[in-house]
């Protein structure tokens, strides 16, 4: 542990004494954190649960919720996090011409309170209890930058410029490499010459549908746009000498671990109780083998936060406290005929089953799900070439109705995971499709929350033993 990890941590355990006996004596918080990679749903997830907490009437696996009296949000604990725009959101879904929400480019926070009455033989003596869930929004990207906590710039760059000849807009990236003379003396121009290039590719890669595009500070800079902590890029290995852009590009790598990277898990990460991880397995298998091998090479890596074994700096961060729940969900399943929904759940086991052989995460209990945290469609079976096909029926963006066969997924992921592993261009046996459907129009009947598949036993999973 350097100096700066334990000092962190001491804070840390001064700081959550004066938290830890008001909690314990008064009201307990649980902070559940969600996040996921760009477009996985975090938002859509997060908007869903709340208006189904809020109105229970279509969660009944959620077993304390019988014991709910009143739920309602508060103002949120933390003074300086943006707050979760719930209600703007929720007006974009279930208002009188129904959308998606815009994308979120930060992290931020909701506070959602219970009242509970106490369950069995006691219940009747004691009063109400009140539970606080603190709910967390945060992009997988800033998980994913952990890798470069334990390393150099030079073994940064080493993999970082080994991945951009494959990938969009890499050889743009390459060509400016070449052209700059990175032993001359630093100017910023330089340097931004070098990082808008490189961000340029970075975001391309994201856009066709690559996970591993770190520093995730680039993709979702927010209030630190063109910082200079954000304006390098990686660059072959050599003794620039000091005051050169070759070494300044070094320092603010540094920079970028210390003020960025720091800050994000020791703030933020470092106090999260539960954790629900969304990914979108189905836009991957419809993106292709290459995308689908990329989306399990960064759940390994968004992972690995969750081992502190793996990097010292975070074991010092954390001292003794651990997440003590992981739900991976994979989003979207109302893309999918329910008779579907089994097979779904199994892939997204099997994309996380290495990362979960390899440790235990320290105790956490980990399991995984396929849902819709908003269903979209109905299903309905369509007769094609005297075929009987399990498909969904919905809106699309443009206000059109379709129905959808999306493909059969195999019984054994391995059909598909294989493959991606492999290298493989395209998939053998069947073409994977999704759609873009719109939020359905929906009356919401008093006491019940939005159409979900699902949510309820997410609900259960996370919280469910603390109401
Ligand atoms: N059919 C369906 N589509 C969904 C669902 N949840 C999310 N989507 C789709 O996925 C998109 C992204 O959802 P968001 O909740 O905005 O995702 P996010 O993770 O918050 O994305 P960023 O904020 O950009 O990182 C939406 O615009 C929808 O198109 C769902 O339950 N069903
Ligand atoms: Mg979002």
């Amino acid at each position: 542990m350097g100096i700066s990890d334990f000092a962190d941590s001491l804070a840390r355990r001064v700081e959550g004494v004066g938290a830890s006996v008001s909690e314990a004596l008064f009201e307990p918080v649980i902070r559940l954190g969600v996040t996921g990679l760009s477009r996985a749903g975090k938002t859509v997830f997060i908007t869903s649960l709340v208006a189904n907490l809020l109105d229970r009437g279509r969660m009944p696996a959620l077993s304390g919720a019988a014991q709910i009296r009143a739920a309602f949000l508060q103002p949120q604990p933390d003074d300086t996090v943006p707050r979760f725009d719930y209600e703007s959101h929720l007006a974009a879904l279930t208002g009188s011409a129904p959308h998606w929400p815009e994308g979120t480019r930060a992290i931020s926070e909701l506070r959602l309170s219970f009242r509970v009455a106490p369950s069995g033989f006691l219940g009747g003596v004691r009063g109400l209890r009140t539970v606080h869930l603190d709910i967390v929004d945060y992009p997988g990207e800033w998980l994913l930058d952990l890798g470069l906590m334990d390393k150099t710039f030079a073994q940064w760059s080493e993999g970082a410029l080994s991945r951009l000849a494959s990938r969009p807009r890499g050889d743009d990236y390459l060509a400016r490499l070449a052209a700059a003379d990175l032993g001359a003396p630093f100017g910023e121009p330089a340097a931004k010459a070098l990082a808008e290039p490189f961000t340029a590719h970075l975001q391309a890669a994201r856009e066709a549908g690559f996970s591993d595009c770190s520093p995730g500070r680039f993709l979702l800079p927010g209030e630190m746009a063109g910082s200079p902590v954000l304006t390098f890029a990686p660059i072959p290995p050599g003794d620039y000498p000091r005051g050169s852009l070759g070494r300044e590009m070094e320092r603010r790598f540094d920079a970028y671990k210390r003020e960025v990277v720091r800050p994000f898990f020791r703030d933020h990460f470092a106090r999260i109780d539960r954790q629900v991880v969304l990914v979108d397995v189905l836009g991957a298998i419809h993106a292709g083998p290459a995308a689908l091998e990329d989306l399990r090479q960064s759940m390994a890596g968004i992972l690995a936060a969750f081992r502190p074994g793996t990097a010292g700096f975070l074991a010092g961060l954390l001292g003794a406290r651990r997440v003590e729940k992981i739900l991976f969900a994979a989003t979207k399943a109302d893309h999918l005929h329910h008779s579907q929904h089994a097979r779904l759940t199994a892939i997204t086991e099997a994309l996380l089953r290495e990362a979960r052989d390899r440790a235990d995460f320290a105790g956490a209990k980990t399991q995984a799900m396929a849902i819709a945290a908003l269903r979209a469609t109905t299903e309905e079976t369509l007769t094609h070439d005297g075929r009987d096909l399990p498909a969904v029926r919905g809106r699309l963006l443009d206000g059109r109705n379709a129905a959808l066969y999306p493909g059969e997924l195999p019984a054994d992921p391995a059909q598909l995971l294989a493959p991606a592993r492999g290298g493989a261009q395209h998939w053998l046996d069947e073409d994977y499709a999704i759609m873009g459907f719109a939020p359905a129009a929906v009356q919401l009947r008093p006491g019940d929350g939005p159409p979900h598949i699902r949510l309820d036993r997410a609900a259960e999973f996370l919280i469910g033993d603390k109401l």
